[in-house]
């Protein structure tokens, strides 16, 4: 065996070759320091620092760590069904799933977003994205639940969302793919993309006070990719930038077609400006086509939003709303500073990184600096717009983060490596190895106006060696590093939930208190809610079956339940009567359709179920709630019709 193998040999090549494949870092040792195990250690019984917010990529869930022990604190169903809390199966949450496609039990989430106030995370909710049937979900971060999904016209892969404004007016979407818009003939030769295919950007605003959603308005802008986005702070408020690559407009993404120019484009929309034509009535109204083929089971407390109309700016028409500002090669990550200065935009095939200045793209537009148009939409000179170029900081650059003190983190999936450098000198300050091959990073408050720099995270798309193996698939990685000195020190591995993507993170105390919630079941406003024992019953609507449960330590009523016929559609509406934190029920019958129910103090939930074969069946809870669980459980009988 010579030292180098033909692979490594291979792998170096590639490497040197600016291959789109990773490869490892030549150190895959451990680089970790005496006191690491100090720094992420948090002893049993104490909490966190912080809570991070992680994207579950193709598991469609957020999970929720603590840092810095990387302990699993919650999984929060999102897109995808989740037997264990009965998300998806329980009557409440099904409509949740509803697409204008039907039901999809499963989704793609990639980014999640805080809110902020004044450009800061205010802790309130965190939104994610789902990829592939676009959508944007709101979660409550009292109760850490979804509350709310509102599904996007006019779009296909949802991927730069949802990204939000400094005081979170709108969480914004732009559109992975581009399609026809609904109100289209959608059956056109694919290879009629330059004239048929539009980019479609959807501002959804956000209620100050309760937090709801709704599709304010879309600006049409031409048929590219929209990869990422951020919005502008402080000086930079009141603007949004897109990163956008295949723009050759082409519609297979092979690299002769879509990666063959030197440059693809950041775009800069002013919102605000767009939001001043729509209040002067200049939108298009236009009708979403398949709005009315929706699966309408619509029950109870779930909010799920399917537009039947949509509000549309044509960029082409208002020269003052897009502009484009082309970025090397391929742009993937597109992250402002904290200051709303800078720019950073990734071109994933550039060997350089290029930082944009505000101040110099507003010169240029007011001095009409433009080297022509793309689609009738101005493109600003790369020279006017560019702040500088970071140098040879690495191979593949992704995305960028930074600690408020003048310096970003970027990460470099094909160098696998993160490198600290200053935005105003350009100069690297440090790297440090990840294993292997990462994708986004994220620092507390990293892309707000006030980061809290003492940890990094890196997401990894590729584990390898650094776990027992588990079979030919091993969990994706997050990686740990202590930020607060001059040089980044890793400090912890932790597996991860699906494919993380993008993460955030915030300090535990601006969430902990309030996130002690419990539902009072006094404000229970459940169509079948059962607010004692007394008020249990079993009744014949509509030719269904509604059983009126309750649950608490430690019985169920009724536990006897009789007269139901073969066939019979049965609706256990169970309320749970506890009013002590933390004390859920669950409930499965045997021949379960649909799942189980968990259901917290206050609540009331709602499982379907199918009498199919007359008999006994037993039910019960499944959630150890006291010494007596095990006798929480009941009959019931259904005899032939
Ligand atoms: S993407 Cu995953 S590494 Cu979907 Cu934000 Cu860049
Ligand atoms: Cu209730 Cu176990």
């Amino acid at each position: 065996m010579t030292h180098f193998s033909t692979k490594r040999w291979a792998l170096l090549i590639g490497c040197i070759s600016l291959s789109i494949f990773a490869c490892k870092p030549k150190n895959t040792g451990s680089a970790v320091g005496a006191d690491a195990a100090a720094k992420a250690y948090v002893a049993p019984g104490q909490y966190d620092q912080f809570y991070n917010f992680v994207s579950g990529g193709f598991s469609g869930q957020m999970s929720v760590y603590g840092l810095p022990s990387g302990r699993l604190l919650r999984v929060i169903p999102v897109f995808s069904v989740d037997p264990e809390k009965g998300w998806g199966y329980s009557e409440e949450t099904k409509a949740m799933l509803n697409t204008s496609h039907g039901m999809v039990p499963w989704d793609d989430l990639h980014h999640t977003e805080m809110s902020q106030t004044n450009g800061e995370i205010d802790g309130r909710w965190v939104f994610g994205n789902a990829n592939n049937t676009p959508r944007v979900a709101r979660i409550d971060l009292t109760t850490f639940r979804t509350a709310e999904i509102i599904e996007l016209p006019n779009s296909a892969g949802n991927h730069s969302s949802p990204f939000i404004t400094e005081n979170t007016e709108y969480v914004v979407a732009g559109t992975r793919f581009s399609v026809p818009p609904d109100d289209a003939n959608g059956d056109v030769a694919i290879d009629t993309y330059k004239d048929n295919f539009k980019g479609t950007i959807s501002f959804i605003s956000v209620d100050k006070n309760d937090g709801k959603m709704d599709l304010a308005f879309q600006i049409q802008c031409p048929g590219v990719n929209f990869d990422l986005s951020h919005a502008g702070k402080g000086k930079s408020n009141g603007w949004f930038f897109f990163s956008c690559y295949n723009t050759e407009k082409a519609s297979t993404l092979l690299e002769v077609n879509a990666s063959q120019r030197d440059k693809d484009f950041i775009m800069a929309v002013n919102w605000k400006k767009a939001e001043e034509y729509i209040k002067a009535g200049k939108g298009r109204k236009q009708a979403v086509k398949y709005a009315s083929n929706r699966y309408d089971e619509k029950t109870h407390t779930a909010t799920s939003q399917i537009k039947t109309e949509v509000l549309v700016l044509d960029a082409k028409n208002f020269k003052d709303i897009c502009y484009f500002i082309p970025c090397p090669k391929s742009p993937h990550g597109c992250d402002v500073d904290p200051t709303g200065e800078y720019i950073v935009g990734s071109g994933k095939l550039a060997a350089l990184v290029p930082v944009f200045s505000f101040d110099k793209i507003q010169n240029a537009i007011a001095a009409k600096d433009f080297i022509g148009e793309f689609d009738g939409l101005p493109v600003i000179k790369y020279e006017s717009a560019l702040h500088g170029e970071l140098q040879k900081p690495g191979l593949g650059p992704l995305h960028t983060e930074f600690d408020g003190k003048g310096n970003a983190y970027t990460s470099f999936f094909v160098s696998s490596e993160v490198v600290k450098w200053n935005i105003k000198d350009l100069k690297v300050l440090d790297r440090a190895a990840t294993y292997y091959s990462i994708g986004h990073l994220t620092i507390p408050g990293g892309d707000s106006k006030k980061p809290d720099p003492k940890y990094l995270i890196a997401y990894n798309k590729i584990t390898k060696d650094r776990y027992l193996p588990t079979g030919p698939e091993l969990s994706q990685s997050a990686q740990l590093f202590d930020i607060s000195g001059d040089k980044m020190q890793l400090i912890l591995d932790f597996p991860t939930i699906g494919e993380p993507h993008y993460a955030q993170a915030v300090r535990a105390d601006l969430i902990k208190d309030k996130s002690l919630k419990i539902f009072k079941i006094d404000d229970n406003q459940h169509p079948y809610v059962a607010k004692g024992e007394g008020a249990t019953k079993v009744v014949r609507e509509n030719g269904k079956v509604h059983v009126y449960m309750t649950t608490i330590r430690s019985h169920l009523a009724p536990d006897n339940i009789e007269g139901i016929q073969q066939g019979e559609e049965v609706y256990f509406h169970i309320t749970n009567l506890e009013q002590d934190w933390d004390v859920p029920h669950g409930f499965a019958i045997k021949g379960a359709n649909n799942a189980e129910l968990l259901i917290m103090p206050g609540e009331t939930q709602t499982l379907k179920w199918v009498a199919d074969r007359v008999g006994i069946y037993p039910f019960y809870c499944t959630d150890f709630c006291s010494a007596l669980h095990q006798e929480m459980s009941g009959y019931l009988r259904v005899s032939p019709k």
